[in-house]
């Protein structure tokens, strides 16, 4: 029966505003926002009843019977706020206080007034040295990548993400100007990124697919098209996408 019923109300979750989920995490959190949605409209059904109930009764003196059902009712309501506040406590200490694998992938995601950049740390998987005075989209380097710093030679900086299915990624988190928000509503994923901080956040993507990357801050006048996408493949056309990036990177053209 609990079952069915999580299942009728994911249903109708998918179909109002909750697009398809495509992570790991996001099926445990999914869970968590459906049985509190259950909560919340049992209680909101309950308490318009009583309400109602209420006006159309007559007054009547306390009892003793009345006093213990209002102390029932109010404990179990405590209750259910505890069960609610430290299931979901557990969920957001998995995904945040808990680390990455050491196994799990690097990438970097930086937010620019109107535009997500993601870069990958090459075959020496080492992020290298950025300066804010080198950056220029217009030259190929919007991230500012210095190349006095040998760890920046194999870096590959793109406008789309691509991630493997399958592997758990460690994304880090930058800004180079205003507060950002990365929001990829099919990973159940969402975090700021700060100028001059930088954030981390790790998630596994399971499902291939395209997702769509929001901005969730309201960071300009051109906020609303600062959209980018993620792609999730399998492993093997990661690898190919990647290679082909880095070398690309790493080989000067041809002449
Ligand atoms: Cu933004």
């Amino acid at each position: 029966m609990p079952a069915m019923l999580l299942e009728a109300v994911g249903m109708v979750q998918s179909r109002l505003w909750m697009p398809p989920d495509g992570s790991l995490h996001g099926i445990t959190l999914d869970r968590q926002m459906r049985w509190n949605l259950i909560a919340i409209c049992i209680c909101c059904c309950a308490a318009h009843v009583w309400l109602i109930a209420a006006m159309l009764r007559r007054r009547r003196a306390h009892t003793t019977r009345s006093t213990t059902f209002r102390w029932t009712l109010l404990s179990a309501l405590c209750a259910m706020y505890l069960w609610i506040a430290i299931t979901a406590q557990h969920l957001w200490a998995s995904s945040r206080y808990a680390g990455p694998s050491l196994e799990a992938m690097q990438a970097e995601v930086v937010g620019e007034q109107f535009q997500w950049y993601f870069r990958y740390p090459g075959p020496d998987a080492a992020f290298g040295s950025t300066r804010p005075a080198l950056a220029n989209a217009a030259a190929g380097n919007p991230l500012g990548l210095d190349a006095r710093d040998k760890r920046s030679t194999d870096d590959v900086v793109s406008s789309v993400l691509v991630l493997p299915a399958g592997r758990e990624v460690d994304l880090r988190l930058r800004s180079l100007d205003v507060i950002h928000g990365l929001f990829i509503p099919g990973m159940r994923l969402k975090e700021n990124t700060v100028p001059g901080l930088v954030l981390h956040i790790h998630f596994t993507p399971t499902t291939p697919g395209t997702y769509p990357i929001l901005c969730s801050q309201v960071c300009g006048s051109g906020h609303a098209r600062m959209q980018a996408v993620l792609s999730v493949v399998s492993p093997a056309e990661f690898e190919a996408w990647l290679a082909t990036r880095e070398h690309a990177r790493t080989e000067p053209p041809a002449q």
